[in-house]
This record gives C-alpha cells, structure tokens and sequence, in this order.
C-alpha cells in the first residue's frame, strides 16, 4: 500500500480485483484546471473506464456554472470516463450511482454515516462532504460520459472559505478513526464499477439503494426552475434521476438536476 499520507498513486486507483469497466487506465496529476475537463478534453483518445485524479484543482467544477473548492492533498477529486452507445441511458443514472458508491465507501471504511441530498450532494448530519458532477459530449459514433466527484477527506474548519463554513465538513472531522485516501478512492472506484458494469440491470436497485440513503423525502424544499420558485414536500426520485415533489400549490411536478436549483 502506498504512503498513507502521501499523493494519490496508480495502485491506489487502478483495479486490485477483476477489472470489469472502470480502471482500464489512470491519468494522476499534482495540479489539473479540473479533472472532469482533462477527460472531457481528451474523451475520444482515452480508453473507456479511464480515471483522473488530481491532488489540486483550480478551476474544480460544480453544477451549473458553480465552483469546487479544496486544498491540495485534502481531498478526493476523481473522475472516471465511460463511453456509451447513443442514447446514453447511463447519464440519467451516473450522479446516483457515483454518489452511492461514495456512501458505500464511506460506510465500510469509516465509521460516519453518509446519507444523500437530490440531486448530487454527499452529507454527514447537515453538512456537504462530498458533490458529483457528471458531464458528457458527444464523440465520433458515441457518447462520452464523465463521473466526477469530489470528496472531503482531511480538512479542517479552517481550509473551508468563509462561505461554506457550518455548511461543509470531512470525513476526518467527523470520524473517531484517521482517514486514508487511497483505500477509500480505490473501494469508491470498484463499488462505482460493480454499479456501472451492470447499470442497466440495476435500474431498480440503484433507486432503491440512493432512496435507502435520502435525506430529503418527506422534507420540506425550496427549488427554483426557469427563474421561478416551487415550494412542497419531496417524495420520490424518477427512474430518470428527476425529484418528484408534492407542490404547495396542489399537484406533482418532476424537476430535472440540470435545470434545477435548491435554495438552502
Ligand atoms: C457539486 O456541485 O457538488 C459537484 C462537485 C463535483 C466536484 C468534482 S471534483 C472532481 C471533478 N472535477 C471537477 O471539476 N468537478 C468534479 P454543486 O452541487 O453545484 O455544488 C457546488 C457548491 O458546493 C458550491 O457552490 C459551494 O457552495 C459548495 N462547495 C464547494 N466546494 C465544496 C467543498 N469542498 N465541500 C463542500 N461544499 C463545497
């Protein structure tokens, strides 16, 4: 096993046991813009099941146009490259099967509790310890889909910006046990793979294994969409990844993760 303490090596990332989809190749970088943006720039050269990792990012990627933040050597910031035939039925379900194998990880490996906030956040109590974005582009003949994610390990209150503080933890803050990351990236990625070599076998357990985890229904939830706000209680996830909420004003709406926004 590499240094504990150390960055983030091959044999950390690349598969220990049988190599079914995620784990063909590993791009590890010290200091990368965004892991997610090193595979969607190189999709169509790279092997499908092809990993990024980096110690830093600065420009890390959330969704819809917002930012990742984190020290170097604190986190996990991974990405994992799928190709898919089109119509890529996958990118409606990567972000729950990414944010679950995230929770398996940490359930095995920790003693924290992580359970899941629509439409991709990682939580521990009330707090984000870990985001997943998933991105795709077409390229020739198929769809590249990329995974990301990034995972709170090691910091402390002091390495989160003003902003974000009571509302971002890590797992080292939560846990009674010193956190790794090469153990924990390693068994996100064959957690992640079990998911993904059978997705569409798995439709309904990886609802149902994302539902198991959801703190937010039965919750009460504030969403804007198209500028406009929509207040109500959540009750569902569709099989396409969208949130079912029982509006205030009477009747159900689905809201798509992409065009939808939470307000605390
Ligand atoms: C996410 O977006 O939560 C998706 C984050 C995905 C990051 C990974 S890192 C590897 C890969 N490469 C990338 O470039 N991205 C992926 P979203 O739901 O939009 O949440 C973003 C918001 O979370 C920000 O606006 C902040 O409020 C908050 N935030 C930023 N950094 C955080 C951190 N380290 N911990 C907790 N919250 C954070």
């Amino acid at each position: 096993m590499s240094n504990p303490f150390g960055p983030l090596t091959n044999a950390d990332l690349l598969p220990h046991g049988p190599l079914r989809r995620i784990g063909t190749h590993a791009l590890l970088r010290e200091t990368v813009d965004s892991t997610n943006l090193l595979l969607l720039a190189q999709a169509a050269d790279l092997p499908d099941g092809t990993i990024a990792s980096a110690e830093f990012q600065t420009a890390g990627r959330g969704r819809l146009g917002r930012r990742w933040v984190a020290p170097r050597g604190a986190s996990l910031l991974l990405s994992v490259l799928l190709h898919e035939a089109e119509p890529a039925t996958l990118t409606s379900t990567i972000t729950l099967m990414t944010a679950v194998a995230a929770c398996e990880a940490i359930e095995q490996l920790t003693d924290c509790t992580p359970r899941l906030r629509w439409p991709n956040d990682v939580i521990i109590g009330r707090r984000k310890v870990g985001g997943v974005l998933a991105e795709s582009r077409a390229i020739p003949g198929r769809r590249a889909v990329i995974a990301g994610i990034g995972l709170n390990c090691l910091q402390h209150a002091a390495h989160f910006p003003a902003e974000l503080a009571g509302r971002a933890t890590s797992l080292d803050l939560e846990s009674t046990e010193p956190v790794h990351r090469g153990p924990l990236a390693a068994r996100l990625l064959e957690c992640l793979d079990a998911w993904v070599a059978n997705y569409d076998r798995y439709a309904t357990e990886i609802r149902r294994a994302w539902h198991a985890r959801c703190a937010d229904f039965g919750a009460r939830l504030t969403l804007v969409h198209d500028g406009q706000q929509f207040e109500g209680t959540a009750l569902d996830i569709a099989d396409n990844a969208d949130l079912i909420l029982q509006l205030d004003q009477g009747g159900r709406r689905h809201f798509a993760a992409t065009t939808t926004t939470r307000i605390p």
